[in-house]
């Protein structure tokens, strides 16, 4: 008879999952037993946190939760942070885990692997942590977890798995996929609300979020009827196009837009938690809405956190946006006219003041973007990251994505980068990550190397934690422990079996990139902060 893991392993394929990322213990041998009847590909990361990484950038190009097969204890406090990144980001991971027999849990009996609680500790990281203590919880605890992935904010959810349960006869629970239900949908005296507020508007701000990452065209088709100047979150970048005419980027901590948006006679707000990392990156809390704001998010909660909104609608961001063009179809609107001239004017007061060092980073993800179309950059938390945060347009949403926000972790870019490239593996996927950040997860080269995922790796060297050394430097702190060792990285990717190269020019770095993208295994570029074609940038 088939146990509990044969059975969730064909569970978990009956919801189209395809992938499945994990360190097999002990504790965990028999969530594999069922893998060989299924489709899914199990990809072997070198330590948990890569595994919970790779799943979020597989997650982030799928839509689907990312899934982890992880060990009792350690595996689970190594998954930790990347759980803790995923949740940040509303993004939809299932963490399946292992914990000691259903008779030890609580017990404190020195057990292999053993935690005091470990749901306890996980729950603070996940949308809800389970302990499954029958196989017959299976189905319905499964249904839970996508209920949430597919109509609710996405998060990670934790699933233990007692020793004995995993094995326990399951034969007889049902195979098939519950009923999921749908996003909800706006309700319509809300819509006329805003349509009314909207209407009225002289100097209307949208604001969008990751929750529009999947409602482009709603998007686009909303801010354009509305004529507004429009900003979009790091997770929301691609929600307009490159070049779009209303659009001012991600840049809500530059004082020209902050003062558009305070000037502005009603925000409207989509699927953003209007959280520090995307309106306040300078950390001063310079940013602030005074005018009624209009808040769209699937998320009751989040409705009303940061900012009180004066209406409030929950709902899906497509469905809520639909509703909401149509509404000021109905009334007869026709907007001003004034936002693209609006959002050149803040524009060019902003751009004029860009940093010099954003020059030579600038020309880096010009040559990335133009010579890859199509790339998929997954960044880390690295200076070329944060004026790209800045100045980058993706082609398309779910195209640059990065651990400076939200949690904040280093050595996300890596791994995430993997996940991707084994989500889209005909797409350029590249790891934007700096020497310090790629030092916590560098062994996962290996794991990219075994799982034929030729990412690209575009180390940004400048031999240090140099955004810290220069924050260290601004305040006249001593900048103790940021002027760190940094290995030959050239020789430890070839060690792991990848490409290594290190370009002399921008030239180069277009040649290597092209190699990069046809070859079956991972190249890692290696761009110095103070080489000649890099510092040709930075004045004398
Ligand atoms: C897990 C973790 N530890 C520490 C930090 C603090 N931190 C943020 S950026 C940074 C420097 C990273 O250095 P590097 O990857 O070389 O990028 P650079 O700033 O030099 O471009 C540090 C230490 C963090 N964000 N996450």
């Amino acid at each position: 008879m088939s146990t509990c893991g044969e059975i969730l392993v064909e569970l978990l394929e009956a919801y189209g999952i395809d992938t499945v990322f994990g360190i097999p213990g002990v504790h965990t041998v028999e969530l594999y037993r069922g893998l060989p009847n299924t489709r899914i590909r199990h990809v072997t990361p070198r330590h948990e946190q890569g595994a919970g990484f790779m799943a979020d950038g597989h997650a982030r190009i799928t839509g689907k939760p990312g899934v982890c097969f992880i060990i009792t204890g350690p595996g689970m406090t190594n998954i930790a942070t990347a759980m803790g990144q995923a949740y940040a980001d509303s993004i939809p991971m299932l963490v399946i885990s292992s914990v000691n027999h259903s008779h030890e849990l609580g017990l404190a009996g020195g057990r292999l692997h053993e935690l005091p609680n470990q749901r306890q500790l996980m729950s603070g990281l996940s949308a809800f942590s389970h302990t499954l203590m029958r196989p017959d919880e299976l189905p319905d605890v499964l249904a839970r977890a996508f209920s949430i992935f597919s109509s609710a904010r996405p998060r990670p959810v934790h699933i233990e798995i007692p020793l004995d349960v995993i094995t326990a006869p399951a034969g007889h629970l049902r195979r098939t996929v519950a009923a999921l239900p749908s996003r909800p949908a706006p309700a319509p005296g809300a819509i006329e609300q805003a349509a009314a507020l909207l209407q009225k508007a002289q100097n209307p701000v949208v604001l969008l979020g990751g929750g529009c990452s999947d409602a482009a065209d709603d998007a686009r088709a909303l801010v354009e009827a509305l004529d507004a100047p429009t900003l979009l979150t790091i997770n929301a970048k691609g929600v307009l196009p490159p070049g779009h005419p209303l659009s001012l980027g991600s840049n809500q901590s530059l004082e020209p837009v902050r003062e558009m948006v305070r000037a502005a006679d009603v925000v409207l707000a989509i699927g953003t938690e209007l959280g520090e990392t995307d309106y306040d990156v300078v950390f001063d809390g310079g940013f602030s809405i005074s005018s009624p704001l209009i808040r769209i998010d699937i998320d009751a909660e989040q409705l009303s956190s940061n900012y009180p909104a004066a209406i409030a609608i929950l709902s899906d961001a497509a469905l809520a946006m639909a509703a909401l063009r149509l509404q000021l179809e109905r009334n007869g609107f026709s907007a001003a006219g004034q936002g693209a001239q609006r959002v050149q004017d803040v524009r060019a007061r902003f751009e004029q003041d860009w940093p010099q060092a954003f020059r030579a980073q600038q020309q880096v993800l010009e040559t990335i973007q133009q010579t890859l179309p199509g790339v998929i950059i997954a960044g880390d938390s690295t200076q070329p990251v944060y004026s790209g945060n800045h100045l980058y347009e993706a082609q398309a949403p779910r195209r640059w994505f990065n651990s400076s926000t939200g949690y904040g972790t280093l050595g996300y870019g890596l791994p995430a980068a993997i996940g991707a490239k084994i989500a889209a593996p005909q797409r350029p996927v590249v790891a934007l990550i700096g020497d310090g950040g790629i030092q916590f997860t560098v062994a996962e080269l290996a794991s990219a190397v075994e799982a034929g995922a030729p990412v690209i790796v575009l180390l940004w060297n400048n031999s240090g934690y140099g955004e810290i050394k220069r924050y260290m430097q601004n305040r006249d702190i001593p900048t103790i422990g940021v002027d760190i060792y940094t290995p030959d990285f050239l020789a430890i990717a070839r060690g792991f079996g990848c490409h290594a190269v290190a370009p002399a020019s921008f030239a180069e770095l277009r040649e290597q990139l092209l190699l990069a993208a046809d070859a079956t295994r991972p190249t890692l570029i290696e761009v110095r902060e103070d080489a000649d074609f890099i510092t040709a940038f930075t004045p004398a």
